[in-house]
């Protein structure tokens, strides 16, 4: 408890409003919480920690807490990230963003920044659900799952954030969720370390948009349907019958200089060749 109470004035502005603005039930909280310890266990200076958001209830997170925040518009944090990355390759940058921000209208600097493995941690906050503008389906929506501009269903099927992700080239890719809050810690810490681009999907429910659309009688079932669901990736790939689960855990780990090192490389190596200082 002591150690919780420590993490709170530490790490959280004083001057904000609290309880959080997030719905009851709703996994963002836990969320920043895993970002707030995984930063603490690496024992990172909070000044040079960068936090960039997107828009959305998951972008509410930048302004909780007491890092470096930018809080950029929707769909474009990973361009406003990068460029903060380029400029100066000694802060941690962590891109947090929603499904929506990340992988629809931000889908195409999600992957260009996994292909260029820019020095970035992109922590992608998946309930499936645009939130925080009233239930839209987005491009992670399940087949056959119900949203406000899906009410028959969702015609589409989604991307699978990881394969996705893992295809485009990045350093680092995992899955955690909300209800496996200390593999998450973990996987957020491993993330934050690795050089090139990394990406951390944590699956937290949205009751109030996705969950009771969809079948949910509260938000405790939709956090007792991640513990039934996800399994370690080790584990979820001994399965014969895989239907209805999903493996979390760490799918990617490539050893790889960020584009901000290759950058730094080619810039020396120009300038010995003038004989001259980079
Ligand atoms: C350019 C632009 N388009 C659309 C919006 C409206 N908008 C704000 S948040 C949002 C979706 C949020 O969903 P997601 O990114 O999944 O985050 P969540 O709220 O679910 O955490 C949209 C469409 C906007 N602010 N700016
Ligand atoms: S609308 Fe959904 S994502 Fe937004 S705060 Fe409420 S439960 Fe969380």
């Amino acid at each position: 408890m002591a150690e919780i109470t420590q993490l709170i004035h530490q790490y959280l502005r004083h001057n904000k409003k609290f309880p959080l603005v997030f719905c009851p039930g709703c996994g963002h909280g836990i969320v920043l919480g895993s970002l707030v310890r995984s930063v603490h266990a690496l024992g990172l200076a909070k000044d040079d920690v960068v936090i960039v958001a997107g828009i959305g209830c998951s972008g509410r997170i930048a302004a909780y807490v007491d890092f470096n925040t930018v809080h950029t518009t929707h769909g474009r944090a990973l361009t406003v990230a990068t460029g903060i990355k380029m400029a100066n390759p000694k802060l941690t940058v962590i891109a947090v963003m929603g499904d929506g921000d990340a992988f629809s209208i931000g889908g195409n600097h999600l992957i260009h920044a996994a292909r260029r493995n820019i020095g970035v941690t992109a922590l992608v906050l998946n309930n499936f659900i645009y939130g925080m503008t009233g239930g839209q389906c987005s491009s992670t929506t399940p087949e056959g799952a119900y949203s406000h501009t899906c009410p028959q269903g969702q015609l589409e099927s989604a991307f699978d954030i990881v394969e996705l992700t893992r295809a485009a080239g990045a350093a680092g890719v995992s899955r955690g969720t909300v209800y496996h809050v200390k593999e998450l810690d973990a996987l957020m810490a491993e993330a934050i370390s690795r050089p090139g681009f990394n990406l951390v999907e944590a699956l937290t429910p949205c009751f109030t948009q996705y969950g009771r659309g969809n079948g949910f009688k509260s938000a405790v079932e939709m956090f007792k349907w991640l513990k039934s669901s996800c399994l370690p990736v080790e584990r979820y790939e001994k399965l014969e019958d895989r239907t209805g689960k999903l493996p979390i855990g760490t799918f990617v780990r490539r050893d790889v200089d960020g584009l901000e090192t290759r950058w730094a490389n080619m810039r020396q190596a120009l300038a010995a060749k003038k004989g001259g200082a980079a």
